[in-house]
């Protein structure tokens, strides 16, 4: 491969720790996990599947912060480093035009994306069922939410970076009112946040003979990063075993104007619960992430992802290795 373009703002000073001598994988986990510990906020009973922006020379964030009532709220968090976070203790509340709408019922699993300079904020949000709020902000402190994108039921709301043929574009996972029929990525297209359209499909769950840990549902996890091969897509997907769910990450490929094309997608996961942190907590055995930090220079990727329902923790990787992996294992 001639050298790989990665688009995006650099970030020498991004959380980052070299691969560990003894490490074969493509992605490796930070030696201090979990970064947020499940009690930081007082009121929190758990915070994880969280996502987190370059801001203003720092970081700034959108946390899941499952209260002790065990309801789903989102917070505000800022942090110099990405690693030590401070989060609001107050609950994050969206300004909206319209009542009915902007009445708060749950929200979690947040995805923030930067679009010519605004921030974009997409939540599973409470609706008569899950379906993905839509809102803005320029501060981190006021936050204009608009309609809901989708009909419920739907999760895993993640925009692009970048319009895509001039509409804003998102992907995303609709459902039935369980928990796990439907499991199939789409993409879905908009001139102006409100009317989405032009929906297409993107990717299914594989064949369990083929790559299990992605068998049984799939969802977009962090924004896609565009790159000279294509938009890098790291997704979870979830495996059905005997014991329950375990939720584990890999990556596809994108093509970059027609976002839906799935041009590779990685047979062997890139990271699946096996440490403490992800193997025991409120929900055993999850690995989800929903945010990423990226330096182009460096190519360095630091991954959010939430462990367990109950904590934060990050994992590392260089995106040309990724890039590689992801055509060298491709299941297409
Ligand atoms: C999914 C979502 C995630 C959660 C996962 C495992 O369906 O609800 O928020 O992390 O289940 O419980």
């Amino acid at each position: 491969m001639s050298k790989l373009k990665i688009v995006g703002q650099p970030l020498p000073d991004m959380p980052w720790q070299d691969r560990p001598k003894d490490c074969k994988n493509v992605m490796w986990r930070y030696s201090e996990n979990p970064i947020i510990p499940r009690d930081l906020l007082p009121t929190s009973n758990s915070i994880f599947n969280s996502a987190v922006v370059p801001f203003d020379g720092a970081y700034a964030g959108v946390f899941r912060c499952d209260d002790t009532n065990r309801r789903m709220v989102l917070h505000v968090g800022f942090s110099r480093d990405g690693i030590h976070w401070d989060i609001n203790p107050e609950p994050l509340r969206f300004e909206c035009g319209d009542s009915e709408i902007g009445e708060w019922v749950y929200g979690y699993d947040p995805r923030v994306a930067c679009i010519e300079g605004r921030y974009y904020v997409t939540w599973c949000n409470g609706y008569h069922g899950p379906t993905i709020g839509v809102a803005w902000t320029d501060d981190f402190k006021t936050f204009h939410q608009l309609e809901n994108a989708f009909l419920p039921y739907n999760r895993n709301g993640v925009m692009f970076p970048k319009k895509i043929n001039g509409r804003f574009a998102m992907l995303s996972r609709p459902s039935d009112t369980g928990h796990t029929a439907f499991g199939d990525i789409f993409y879905s297209e908009s001139p102006d946040l409100e009317y989405w359209g032009r929906h297409r499909f993107v990717m299914a769950p594989a064949p369990f003979e083929v790559s299990a840990w992605q068998c049984m549902k799939i969802g977009a996890g962090p924004i896609p990063i565009e790159t000279s091969e294509g938009w890098l897509l790291i997704y979870h997907g979830v495996l059905r075993s005997c014991n329950g769910y375990v939720y584990a990450f890999g990556s596809a490929l994108l093509d970059l104007d027609t976002p839906w094309k799935v041009t590779h997608r990685s047979g062997p996961y890139l990271i699946s619960p096996r440490e403490i942190y992800e193997l025991t907590g409120d929900v055993p055995n999850v690995c989800f992430p929903c945010a990423a930090l990226h330096d182009p220079d460096t190519g360095r990727l630091a991954v959010y992802y939430g462990c367990a329902d109950t904590v934060t923790s990050l994992a590392f990787g260089y995106i040309p290795e990724i890039v590689e992996f992801t055509k060298r294992t491709n299941i297409l």
